[in-house]
């Protein structure tokens, strides 16, 4: 940007600024926000006609929404990490905007970005080595820590539906590693270690089964109540950086959310099953249950003395970790809790009740005198406080206030911590309510600006809910998320933006940008031991039915622009990036071949495929990159070879499917009704 640009930007500022301020809320604000796409239609149509449903004092929805909104060419203030729930990708959001920059796929195909079976072959054998599932189930995504802060290195993420955790790099924001967790089915809670720093990721395991899971402890069908006596679940230890699982502690019911202290001494989980039941009833029958906490120093003390048993073929240790055990302690917490979090000044854990209206404060120094013997695990419990019916999940501001989404309610309720204590202990004038606030609509996760480290910043707050019913724009039966921003800086919580979101965040963490400190946008390419200098392009037969094609793009330029081979032939396409300008990425589609490579700046990807099928095929490039970028094409020219068979095309179309006709006899325009 040169100095002129600079100075024109600035000028616009402070236009926007006196446009705010100058004119009325209720003809300004909606058309910033119409004009900025910040505002769902719900909110936007209240802002303009002022029948707004919240009982927000509008001075102060006009001053939220005005902070709120990012002005053109302006940059956010935080990173937003986002889960993707069943898409199996993260997202980044910037915030106060709320504004989508980018998908990162962890563990699902994404044809945009290259990743996967028709994105390249890196990626595509990561997915393979963990599993070749075509699918994950994101909840819990965060960024790795040092000394209780974000510090930038990674970001980790489970999938609930085959047991893994993903690591994400933070310097390409790309997926690096996937690790599957031995002898568990699914792991659900996912914290990463907060100090010294990360150092492990924990993961709990959610759905209790027979270990090894090997068709044993089977009770015959019709005995439903005895059969999940045999049945166990694991919290699990990867280290950060090898993505090695290191250990595994068994622990009695079912584990649901996870979190870490401030000072490395313990991992914890919630536990909604604690009677192990296989049904609704079962399940949710024991008024009380617990969160567990594991001692990771003994747990590390027990491994290195070899009191551990492996199960089936994974060497993982695994220590005995269930009631009874001085490897974790139990602390009871009514009924079937949920979400567990630590407050970032160090000193409780709160878990949410989920069945029972309570939060339950728990003292993490007294958890110590639990482990020591000194106390029982009951006496930990600093706090029950009455919030509202179905509290999930508690976030903090930093200055002494949780905030609970009440998923019943559809409020989040913001309360004191230190006087919830008093309250507990008999002071009857304290009121540690201190607001409710109405959401839209049945919140899950709560999300606040670094939140979850020791530096909270107590801007925003995020209620990440679960439905959006009447406030967008209706697209058919499937509804977006709505993730409403509150601006919690002030004594009130305000609402200030409604923001439909794809399927489905569960969680999210938000840093401060300078946190995402080690950012490259352009590779070296060096890095690559398979890098394609220019000049050297070239197509090598190396086999039989092996040929290997190394190309380059430097816009607008692709080498080679034709190669041939033939019919059966097995082709790696070894494709360089020979431009190193920033934001300058190439594509590399082969037409009727399902392949999509997506190089960036100063990045060597590979491919392989098969030419099976005669003709001239035209390659190209998909993003654009140049004024010529459409000319930035070339052809596979594949011979016939007599005898072979190629796929006719689109042969990937089954025989004898289903007629959508059949299915859908009232679309306007299939069929006769
Ligand atoms: Cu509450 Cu899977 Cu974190 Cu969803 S979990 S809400
Ligand atoms: Cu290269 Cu478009």
């Amino acid at each position: 940007m040169n100095k002129n640009e600079k100075d024109l930007s600035q000028e616009e500022d402070s236009q926007v600024q006196k446009e705010t301020t100058r004119r009325g809320f209720l003809s300004t604000m909606g058309k910033i926000a119409v004009a900025a796409g910040l505002l769902g239609s719900g909110a936007g149509v209240e802002a303009l006609s002022g029948c707004a449903r919240e009982s927000t004092p509008k001075s102060r929805l006009s001053a939220s929404t005005a902070k709120m909104i990012v002005p053109p060419g302006k940059w956010d203030k935080y990173y937003g990490l986002w889960s993707g729930g069943p898409t199996g990708e993260l997202r980044i959001l910037g915030l106060p905007s709320m504004r989508e920059l980018l998908r990162i796929p962890v563990f699902n195909t994404n044809t945009g970005i290259g990743y996967g079976p028709t994105g390249d072959n890196h990626s595509a054998k990561m997915l393979e080595d963990a599993g070749g599932y075509g699918l994950g189930d994101v909840h819990h995504p965060h960024f790795s820590f040092t000394k209780g802060d974000f510090d930038g290195r990674y970001a980790y993420a489970h999938d609930k539906a085959n047991g893994r955790i993903a690591r994400i790099r933070l310097d390409y924001f790309m997926t690096d590693a996937i690790t599957s967790i031995p002898n568990v089915p699914a792991v659900h809670g996912l914290y990463p270690q907060r100090y010294p720093k990360t150092g492990y990721v924990f993961a709990a395991s959610e759905f209790e089964t027979p270990m090894p899971n090997d068709g044993r402890d089977i009770v015959p069908t019709g005995n439903n109540a005895a059969q999940t006596k045999n049945y166990w679940t694991l919290i699990s230890a990867v280290d950060g950086e090898t993505m090695k699982v290191k250990w595994q502690v068994m622990v009695d019911g079912n584990q649901d959310n996870m979190d870490t202290d401030y000072k490395g001494l313990y991992c914890m989980a919630t536990c909604y099953n604690s009677s192990k039941g296989w049904n609704v009833p079962t399940m949710t029958k024991p008024p009380v249950m617990w969160a567990v906490f594991v001692n990771i120093s003994r747990v590390e003390a027990a491994v290195k003395a070899g009191k551990y048993k492996t199960i089936g073929d994974s060497p993982v240790p695994v220590l005995d970790g269930r009631h009874g055990s001085n490897l974790t302690t139990y602390i009871p917490v009514e009924k079937d809790p949920h979400g567990i979090s630590c407050t970032p000044d160090g000193k409780y854990a709160v878990a949410n009740g989920k069945l029972a209206p309570k939060v339950t404060v728990i003292d993490l120094k007294k958890v110590g005198d639990v482990f020591e013997g000194k106390i029982k695990p009951k006496d930990a419990v600093a706090a029950i406080l009455t919030v509202g019916v179905g509290p999930l999940h508690t976030v903090y501001d930093g200055r002494g206030n949780g905030y609970t989404t009440l998923f019943v309610d559809s409020q989040m309720v913001k309360w004191n911590i230190e006087d919830a204590i008093k309250a507990y202990n008999g002071d009857k004038k304290v009121k540690p309510i201190r607001q409710k606030l109405d959401v839209h609509y049945q919140p899950g996760h709560a999300a606040a600006t670094q939140e979850n480290t020791i530096h909270p910043t107590g801007e925003w707050l995020i209620s990440l809910n679960k439905f959006s019913k009447d406030r967008f724009l209706p697209v058919g039966p499937r509804f977006p998320e709505n993730d409403q921003l509150i601006d919690i800086s002030g004594k009130k919580m305000v609402l200030t933006a409604d923001n439909p979101v794809y399927i489905e965040p569960h969680q999210a963490d938000i840093a401060l940008v300078d946190r995402l400190k080690y950012i490259k946008q352009i590779f070296n390419p060096k890095y690559f031991a398979n890098h394609v200098e220019s000049g050297t392009e070239n197509v090598k037969r190396v086999g039989p039915h092996r040929v290997i094609v190394r190309l380059t793009g430097v816009a607008p330029i692709l080498t080679p622009v034709y190669f041939h081979c033939k019919e059966g032939d097995l082709i790696t396409i070894i494709y360089s990036n020979n431009d190193t300008v920033e934001n300058l990425s190439h594509g590399f589609l082969m037409t009727l071949h399902n392949v999509n490579l997506n190089i960036n700046p100063g990045e060597t990807k590979e491919i392989t495929f098969l030419a099976d099928r005669a003709g001239v095929h035209w390659y190209y490039c998909t993003i654009f990159c140049h004024a010529l970028h459409l000319e930035m094409r070339g052809r596979m020219i594949v011979e016939r070879v007599p005898g072979y068979k190629s796929r006719p095309i689109h042969s990937n179309r089954l025989k004898g499917e289903p007629s959508w006709n059949g299915l859908f006899k009232d679309f306007p325009g299939v069929g006769k009704a």
